[in-house]
């Protein structure tokens, strides 16, 4: 037996399953020890079991098409090594930034900031001479002839079969992970969800072809562009409200996103099988008719397949996301931004934060707000995220919100912050324990039943963050920002939407669809009594020259391709990604054209709704541009400068901006200074949804 097995270890193949088969234990040993890897059921189990062999066995069969033996095995164990140095390349990365190393940081085009050089050495572990200790062993082994090199021929058509098996292998690994999270390839949502389905070696080739074309692409740009560009952005500008303008001057911004809500849900009641009304947003609600709230009612999502990704690209810059995947996850850590929290810092010394209690690179964020001039983002890493109190996509609102504050105290005023909730995200599972009780809508489509009752968490989640502002007296120093970043319910279930909107799913059409794709923005200004619900159309392109002028800083030399929705020059067309349009007159959706007042379908597109497509067309064409082309490289404003990436290193934030407080001293703006040098997280109240119902007498 022992002779057996040596003896076909001693072949050719025998060597290089074993080299796959060393190379199998140690990229599960890493992933269950180094990386977290997020597994939510037995299939990912599976997959992620499996998915180091096919690519491992392939690249090492290509050592058998050597004909000379020694070559052979010298090249099959650089392979080798070639793997084992990637995978413990991406450990040691990992261990600093909790990241998987791009080609684009190996090349050292995006500069590994936080210079992991210096701090390697205190990255190694001593166990870490497991990883490599065969690659002694192995020729030693083979020095002292216990394994012996074979001078056995393989013949072509052999080392072909084992290429193939490979390949079948990698189709089956493929199809399963395909299977198991729809839109892997093409959305690209992390770096971290690639290895998990697929593997280091495939996550890297895949990495590479990306990184090579967006390169491709860019090296032909040229600032030529930017100046026709620039021509349209000049052209298109529109003048802010003189009424308006300026009235948030000064104040602390804070974004609130309202994940995968839609503005039907503002002032919807759910009735429940009693026939009894339960008003899903209350709080929302309320804020969405205060007289400081400027609210919007025809206001769209324009994003497409980057989803919360492609709406902070247009939130935050003013730029359409990609046509295809997601603009984060391709060019986010390579292009020249000039986005909000960089312009607000460098023209109005605004500090910055992001946070988000899902993993940082999801959607490529943690290299993403660095181009775009974070100064700090709070990630899952910086909550106390357990099972209990998350999901798939990280943290449940009420938590996350409430251990923001900790960070949040601590940054100097004003501040540019944005707060992604999460918990109102597909599949809407029903919500657990004391939070339980909103009762489910009664359609034959669960994820519709349970995107009321998530809401609802949402709205209360976001009632005690705001009470929280207030107690600590933020809330009147500051402008709040909601929004909607795209629709909760995607257009395939909307049929089965119509009747808890008093319509009629036979007659639901396309017309139906994109007034679906409305999402609330409200600009809520404590101290104003002007606002009130504005009917303007607009779009998320629209967002950033609204709030810049809303805080008095002009917008007209930057290069958006949106619009101030205050302006009384604001053209009042939307374009969704794909194309399709809506306006005041005219709604175009997937070939139809439709009076947009009325719903009536036009049979012949009129010349009027022709130069509104041409319009859309343009805008999508210019964004392509400046993203594809990456032009903002070539962009010159006396008053602002690029973002130099290498600047924000998001570790350790709360130490430094402890540190920032100290030696600023008398001088510190943070509510943790105004409050005397003491915490105000005590002024956090929170309620489940059972206490919440027993005091209403529910
Ligand atoms: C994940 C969260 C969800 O971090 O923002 O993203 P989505 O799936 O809505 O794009
Ligand atoms: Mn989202």
């Amino acid at each position: 037996m022992k002779n057996k097995l040596g003896g076909w270890l001693n072949g050719r193949i025998g060597f290089i399953f074993l080299l796959v088969l060393l190379l199998w234990m140690k990229a599960l040993f890493a992933y269950f020890v180094e990386f977290d890897l997020g597994l939510d059921n037995a299939l990912q189990y599976f997959i992620l079991l499996i998915n180091p062999l096919a690519s491992s066995l392939l690249i090492l069969s290509f050592s058998l098409y050597i004909r000379r033996e020694k070559l052979a095995y010298i090249t099959a164990f650089v392979l080798y090594a070639i793997q084992l140095i990637l995978l413990f390349a991406n450990i040691m990365y990992y261990r600093e930034f909790t990241d998987f190393l791009t080609v684009n940081t190996m090349l050292g085009v995006g500069k590994v900031s936080g210079g992991l050089g210096e701090s390697a050495l205190q990255l190694l572990h001593l166990s870490d001479l497991l990883y490599f200790i065969d690659l002694f062993i192995l020729p030693f082994l083979l020095w002292k002839k216990k394994l012996q090199v074979s001078t056995q021929r393989i013949r072509a058509r052999k080392a072909f079969a084992v290429s193939l098996g490979a390949l079948l292998l990698f189709s089956g690994n493929l199809f399963l992970a395909e299977t198991s999270r729809t839109g892997l390839l093409t959305r690209n949502f992390s770096r971290s969800y690639l290895v998990k389905y697929l593997g280091m070696n495939v996550y890297t080739a895949l990495d590479g072809i990306q990184t090579y074309n967006t390169y491709q692409v860019r090296a032909e740009a040229s600032p030529n562009e930017l100046v026709e560009v620039q021509g349209y952005t000049r052209a298109h500008f529109a003048e802010p409200n003189s009424e308006l303008f300026g009235i948030a001057k000064g104040k602390n911004v804070i974004y609130i996103h309202l994940e995968s809500t839609q503005q039907f849900v503002i002032d919807y009641k759910l009735k429940d099988e009693n026939g009894e009304e339960h008003e899903v947003m209350p709080f929302i609600n309320q804020l969405y008719h205060d007289k400081s709230t400027f609210s919007f009612e025809n206001f769209f999502h324009q994003v497409s397949a980057g989803k919360t990704s492609d709406a902070e690209t247009l939130l935050e810059n003013s730029l359409f996301g990609l046509s295809q995947g997601s603009l984060f996850s391709q060019m986010g850590d390579k292009n020249t931004f000039y986005a909000a929290p960089a312009i607000l810092n460098q023209t109005q010394g605004y500090s910055s934060a992001a946070f988000h209690g899902n993993a940082g690179n999801f959607w490529n964020r943690n290299e993403t707000y660095k181009r775009f001039g974070y100064q700090n983002f709070f990630d899952a890493s910086y909550y106390d995220v357990n099972e209990d109190n998350s999901f798939q996509y990280g943290l449940h609102d009420k938590p996350f919100f409430q251990q923001s504050v900790p960070y949040l105290e601590h940054l100097q005023q004003p501040f540019y912050t944005k707060f992604i909730a999460v918990s109102n995200h597909y599949p809407y599972a029903p919500l657990k324990n004391d939070e339980a009780g909103f009762p489910m809508a009664a359609t034959e489509d669960k994820t519709i039943n349970g995107y009321f009752a998530t809401e609802n968490y949402l709205d209360r989640s976001v009632e005690e963050f705001v009470n929280y502002l207030k107690a600590s007296g933020l809330y009147e120093n500051s402008i709040l920002v909601f929004y909607g970043d795209h629709y909760g319910i995607s257009e395939s279930r909307n049929q089965s939407m119509a009747g808890l909107l008093g319509k009629d799913s036979q007659s639901w059409n396309n017309y139906d669809q994109i007034q679906m794709q409305k999402v609330p923005l409200m600009f809520h200004i404590p101290g104003q009594e002007n606002g009130g619900i504005r009917s303007t159309y607009g779009g998320q392109v629209d967002v950033l020259p609204t709030l810049l002028h809303l805080l008095g800083v002009n917008s007209q030399e930057y290069p958006f391709l949106g619009q101030d929705l205050f302006s009384a020059q604001h053209n009042q067309m939307v374009a969704f990604r794909n194309g399709d349009f809506i306006s005041p007159e005219y709604t175009y959706h997937r070939g139809s054209l439709y009076h947009t007042q009325t719903g009536g379908i036009i049979s012949e597109m009129p010349s009027e709704a022709e130069a509104v497509k041409e319009q859309v067309a343009t805008q999508l064409a210019m964004s392509n541009k400046i993203n594809n082309g990456d032009l903002l490289r070539f962009y010159n404003n006396e008053g602002l400068h690029p973002v130099d990436p290498t600047d924000f290193v998001y570790k350790n934030s709360l130490e430094r901006l402890e540190t920032e407080e100290r030696n600023l001293a008398e001088k510190s703006t943070s509510v943790y200074s105004r409050n005397g040098g003491q915490t105000t997280k005590d002024l956090y109240e929170s309620k489940s949804y059972k206490t919440y119902e027993l005091e209403n007498g529910q």
